[in-house]
């Protein structure tokens, strides 16, 4: 077993800590392997009334999958320094196979489920808190969806809950990576409630000790929440103040069309348009195609697995080479943070080679 993840029992509430703050509690396969049959369990037992996850520090919730120790199974250093791509690797096969079972066993609990999301809350992250039935931000919540900056796509069940947010928010926040607060998520639906950092600590305990008087663990839970929760200024946000933008250009066609839209409102005069233009192009232009199509077909789906069988599809491809070499190394790895992308442009990047994400595999598919 593994001391990156632990868990506790009080009066009817169980506690899941990721506890490995050094790396901002990044979500080690290891990790994903101790959690899902602690699950299964307190769903059977009916001495458990809710369940509660949280991370270790002040920093993180969840930085993410551990797609570091992914992209090291794949690759062999190379005499001279750097690394060289070997292929596909059972830890690349089986790591997002794991933990996209997690994410499904997590949407399909009875009980409710209350994610801490407090501080950065990204990519893995999300998946272990969008799914459940609570999601308590703090002031210090940074959630994103930067999976275009490092070759990937916005996984874990982006492609159900990102075309399901207001409007076309989920497409903006999957093609850039864009950063919500406190504010932002809860305008989004991203985040259910708000308690300040201060008070978690105190909402823990009356948590457990409302959860040893109840038989009714939701109803104990949204009590506690209805006493500690607070009203962030929701126009405070960037995604609530530059909805119209968001929607008129994100609802495009194509990714090309996105582009042409942002440069008309941005000629137009929004600096929003600009800016949003010039984050775009510095993405992986084959994970904008992917991730655009990956919502797109996201949004007509009727259930989270379905959703997840599409992903872990697109992961293979993407292990397969390409990308998410480059963006891993650029960001995690040498973090230069300058990726040279290929196919660099997006008229490079054909519906042919995009539909080749999506094809059925040979091997092992997704099941929950
Ligand atoms: C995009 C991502 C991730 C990321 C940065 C991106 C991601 C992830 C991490 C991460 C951060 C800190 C760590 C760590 C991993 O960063 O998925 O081990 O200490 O896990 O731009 O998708």
């Amino acid at each position: 077993m593994t001391d990156d993840i632990s868990f506790s029992e009080e009066g009817g509430l169980a506690t899941i800590t990721l506890n490995r703050p050094k790396a901002l509690n990044a979500l080690t396969h290891d990790m994903v392997r101790a959690l899902a049959p602690k699950l299964d369990s307190w769903e059977d037992d009916d001495g458990i009334k809710a369940i509660l996850i949280r991370g270790a520090g002040e920093k993180a919730f969840c930085a993410g999958g551990d797609v570091r120790a992914v992209w090291y199974s794949m690759m062999k250093a190379v005499d001279g320094g750097g690394y060289s791509f070997e292929g596909p690797s059972e830890l690349s096969r089986t790591f997002f196979m794991d933990e996209y079972r997690l994410n499904h066993a997590i949407h399909a609990l009875s009980k409710p489920y209350v994610a801490l999301i407090d501080g950065v809350t990204m990519g893995g992250g999300v998946g272990l808190s969008i799914h459940g039935s609570h999601r308590i931000a703090t002031e210090r919540l940074m959630f994103a969806m930067p999976e275009s900056a490092i070759g990937l796509f916005p996984d874990v069940g982006g492609g159900w809950f990102l075309p399901r947010l207001p409007g076309e928010t989920g497409m903006y926040l999957a093609l850039t990576g864009a950063r919500l607060g406190a504010a932002g998520a809860l305008a989004l639906g991203v985040a259910t409630h708000m308690v300040p950092a201060g008070r978690i600590g105190e909402f823990e305990a009356a948590l457990t000790s409302e959860l040893a008087e109840t038989t009714n663990g939701r109803a104990a839970v949204n009590d506690v929440l209805e006493r500690f929760a607070e009203t962030p200024d929701a126009e405070s946000d960037p995604v609530v103040a530059e909805r119209a933008v968001i929607d008129r250009c994100f609802a495009q066609k194509s990714v090309e069309a996105i582009f042409d839209a942002l440069d008309r409102e941005a000629k137009g005069g929004s600096a929003f348009a600009a800016e949003t233009r010039d984050v775009l192009l510095k993405k992986s232009p084959t994970s904008l195609k992917i991730s655009f199509a990956q919502l797109r077909r996201g949004r007509d789906m009727s259930s989270l697995a379905q959703v997840l069988t599409m992903e872990y599809r697109m992961t293979q491809r993407c292990m397969a080479g390409g990308d998410f070499f480059e963006g891993i190394r650029a960001v995690l790895v040498d973090k230069d943070h300058a990726p040279n992308w290929s196919p660099a442009s997006l008229a490079e990047v054909s519906n042919d080679l995009v539909d080749r994400y999506f094809a059925p595999l040979d091997d092992t598919e997704f099941s929950v």
